[in-house]
Formats: structure tokens, C-alpha cells, sequence
């Protein structure tokens, strides 16, 4: 198991930049489309030939994502479909063997070593190429999905296993420090992977590296998708747990030119608030186009995110979920939420829905705080002074806290105000 130390050190990243990238994003159909269209794979290895992302710059990609504020990438070095996005010595079905010609995971990893951006990758350990890896998929002559017909039955074969677990040796020892190994998705009950002996390697050619749960075995980090769990992640005795919500950024993981429904910043930063109010880690999906670009719905997301984060982020890095009182869920119920910091003296109240649920002429009232006096508050935005009062429902010693807001929101996204304390009262 690792140490909580490093644990901490990936929850205190926070926020991550998730990266579908392969010769799917030609087809702009989404990663699975070799399935959805049942291309037969003779057909599909067109692609190889057609891959040549041009516009393709690890270091910008790296700065986009530091400028929106995160502090992790992760990247697919192999989706389903087997192809790999860097120089595997296993199979001619890479990007090496492309017009491109470069390994992509090797430039990414190498500008996230010089930017001191966490480096993750993304690896399926279903592989369509591999008829031992494939979910059963080759035979049903892909007309099943790997999740349904014939998964329940389907178990990898050895050769499959030894293939996988020599990539994952490769990706280990070939890239520099990995951060974090994001394995994709153990499904049906059957799938064993020798997955235990396969984290013990890498144990070894990554001791600091986090695994995520997908392998079907106990690792470091669990990984709810497409949703912000209602609770934070806690193990039987109430500890949290590493947590990570992986979302799309529109309604596909790989690059689709018809798919426009594109998260807005103020959704993408109501995310973030969410999970890390949670203690939980948030990675919003990025799918670059065929030539190596970023949507520019993307773009457009990325840099507000980056402007929020500017006088918000104080209330994200370095702070940690904070155990409200009595009303905490009907504090959640009305959307709001809070962080604190890890010396304490600074509470953070984020206010999605400016005036929140609730609210009467921006009044928010907030449980209180029941050994300790606030000693002033104000908007993170601009530093604007917050009033308040000690009235409100949350307790009946009259400990709640009524905010008297500004009637203008701080900011459309997440209105966040900071709260600062007296000396703390010695407990007797
Ligand atoms: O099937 C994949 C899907 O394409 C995508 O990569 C997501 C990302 O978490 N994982 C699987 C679906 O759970």
C-alpha cells in the first residue's frame, strides 16, 4: 500500500486534465467507433496510414492545462482498440508506425517533467487487436459489447496477460516518473488480469505512481465517472479515501466534430468545487482533434477556468473537504459547499447558484461554527467585505450564520467567500 504521504500529495493535485487521443479521433466518432460501426479491422488500419497530427505540441498542451490551474494530465496510451499512442516493442499497431512517426507519450511526458506537471497514463486493458485481450469482441464478430453478450463468460487468455502486463512494464520504465496509472475497465466478473502480480511489479518500477481501481484489484484510487458522487468516498471506519471523478467535456471522451455539447466554464469550475468539497480529485476530459489540436470549445473552457482559478484558487489547492455541522445536507441540498484550509483559520464558502437556493435578498445562511468566533469575511473575487449576522436554522444555540451578500455574484460560476477567525478560543 502506499504511504498517506503520497496519497496526499495526488489529492492535493486536485485537478487533472484527462487526454482520449488515437487514430479514432480521424473518424470523429468517438473512441469506440470501431465497435459502434463495426468497422472490420482490415478497414480500420486505414487510419494508421491517415494519422499525422501536425499540429501536435506537447508543450502547449502542458501550459494550456497549467494555465486553467491543473496540476495533472493523463493521457490514453492505448484505448480499445489496441492502437498505441507510443513506441510499443509488442506490436506494429502504433503511432510509430505512422506518417507522424513520433512517439507522443515520450513529448508529453518529457514537457510535463519540465513544467512540474504530474504525468498520468491512461491504458485499456481491453485491446481489440489481441484476441486474448479482446472481451470476447473478435468472435461475436463485433456485434457484441464488452460490457453484455459473452463478457460474462469471457476470460483474457495468457498470451493476452503477458502482452498486457510487458506493455505495462514498458509504459513503467520507458517514460520517465509516472504519477498515476489510470487501467481501463474491468467489467465482467470472469476478467482476471493477474492483477495482483501486476501491481506488485509496478510497485517496484514506480513506487510513488498511483493506480487507480480498475484493474478489479485493491489499488490507490477509485475512479466514479461522469459523476460527482452526493458524498465523499470513505472507507468503513468514515476515513476519506483517494477519489477521482473522470467527466467528459462534452458527451464523448474522444474528439467528435458533431458533438457541440460542450461543458461551459461555470459548469466545469461548479465540478471542480463539488469534488474537491468532497475530498475527491476531479480530471475534466479533453479530446484533441486528428491534427493534434484542441477543440476550441476546449480553448475557450480551459482559459476562464484559468481566470476563476486565479482569485479562487486558494480555496482549491492546499484546502481540504470541511466537516460542516449540523445542516450539512441541507447546506449540499442547496448547493453550497466548503473547503478549509490546512492550517484551519480559513473557511471557504462556494455559492454555486448566486443567490443560492433559499436565499432571500442574498441572505445564505451557513451552519456555524461552534468553538470558534468569526472575525470578518469577503468575496475572493475582489476582497468586497461580507456581513453577517449569528441568526439562522441550522442550530438551536443560535450558532448559524446568516451571510449578508452583495447583490451581485462574485462570479457567475462559484461565488466563493473566505471566512476568517478570532484568536481561537482555548477549549476549556
Ligand atoms: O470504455 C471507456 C470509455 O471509452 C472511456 O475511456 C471511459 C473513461 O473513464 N472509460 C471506459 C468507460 O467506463
Amino acid at each position: 500500500m502506499l504511504s498517506q504521504e503520497i496519497i496526499q500529495k495526488f489529492r492535493d493535485a486536485k485537478f487533472g486534465m484527462f487526454l482520449h487521443w488515437g487514430v479514432y479521433s480521424i473518424l470523429s466518432k468517438g473512441e469506440w467507433a470501431i465497435f459502434r460501426e463495426k468497422i472490420p479491422k482490415e478497414k480500420y488500419k486505414k487510419y494508421q496510414r491517415m494519422f499525422n497530427p501536425v499540429k501536435f505540441d506537447a508543450r502547449r498542451w502542458v501550459k494550456l492545462a497549467q494555465d486553467a490551474g491543473m496540476k495533472y494530465i493523463c493521457i490514453t496510451s492505448k484505448h480499445h482498440d489496441g492502437f498505441c499512442m507510443y513506441d510499443s516493442k509488442y506490436t506494429d499497431w502504433k503511432i510509430t508506425n505512422t506518417p507522424f512517426g513520433r512517439d507522443i507519450l515520450k513529448e508529453l511526458a518529457d514537457a510535463c517533467h519540465e513544467a512540474g506537471m504530474l504525468f498520468g497514463i491512461y491504458y485499456s486493458i481491453w485491446d481489440l487487436w489481441v484476441n486474448d485481450l479482446d472481451g470476447g469482441l473478435n468472435e461475436m464478430g463485433l456485434d457484441g459489447e464488452f460490457i453484455g453478450r459473452g463478457a460474462e463468460a469471457w476470460k483474457p487468455g495468457k498470451s493476452g496477460i503477458d502482452y498486457m502486463h510487458n506493455q505495462v512494464e514498458e509504459l513503467c520504465t520507458g517514460y520517465g516518473k509516472v504519477d498515476y496509472f489510470f487501467f481501463d475497465v474491468k467489467r465482467a466478473p470472469g476478467e482476471d488480469y493477474n492483477g495482483l502480480e501486476l501491481i506488485e511489479k509496478m510497485r517496484k518500477w514506480q513506487p510513488e505512481m498511483i493506480i487507480n481501481d480498475r484493474l478489479g484489484v485493491p489499488a490507490d484510487c477509485a475512479s466514479p465517472e461522469n459523476v460527482i458522487p452526493d458524498k465523499p468516498i470513505v472507507d468503513a471506519n468514515g476515513d476519506l479515501l483517494l477519489w477521482e471523478s473522470n467527466m467528459c467535456s462534452n458527451k464523448n471522451w474522444a474528439y467528435v466534430h458533431d458533438d457541440k455539447c460542450y461543458k461551459t466554464s461555470v459548469e466545469v469550475i461548479r465540478e471542480l468545487v463539488n469534488a474537491v468539497s468532497k475530498g475527491g480529485n476531479f480530471l475534466i476530459n479533453v479530446g484533441p482533434t486528428a491534427l493534434g489540436d484542441f477543440p476550441k470549445e476546449n480553448l475557450a473552457m480551459l482559459k476562464e477556468v484559468g481566470e476563476w482559478m486565479e482569485y479562487h484558487g486558494e480555496a482549491i489547492y492546499g484546502c481540504e473537504l470541511y466537516p460542516l455541522g449540523p445542516g450539512a445536507n441541507h447546506f449540499r441540498w442547496r448547493g453550497l459547499s466548503a473547503t478549509v484550509n490546512k492550517s484551519g483559520d480559513t473557511v471557504y464558502i462556494h455559492i454555486p447558484n448566486y443567490p443560492a437556493s433559499g436565499t432571500v435578498d442574498n441572505r445564505v445562511v451557513i451552519p456555524g461554527f461552534p468553538d470558534r468566533e468569526v472575525d470578518y469575511m469577503y468575496l475572493l473575487e475582489d476582497g468586497t467585505e461580507v456581513d453577517f449576522v449569528y441568526e439562522g436554522y441550522y442550530a438551536r444555540d443560535n450558532k448559524s450564520i446568516t451571510l449578508l451578500l452583495p447583490r451581485e455574484p462574485g462570479h457567475q460560476a462559484v461565488t466563493t467567500v473566505a471566512i476568517k477567525f478570532k484568536e481561537s478560543i482555548e477549549k476549556e
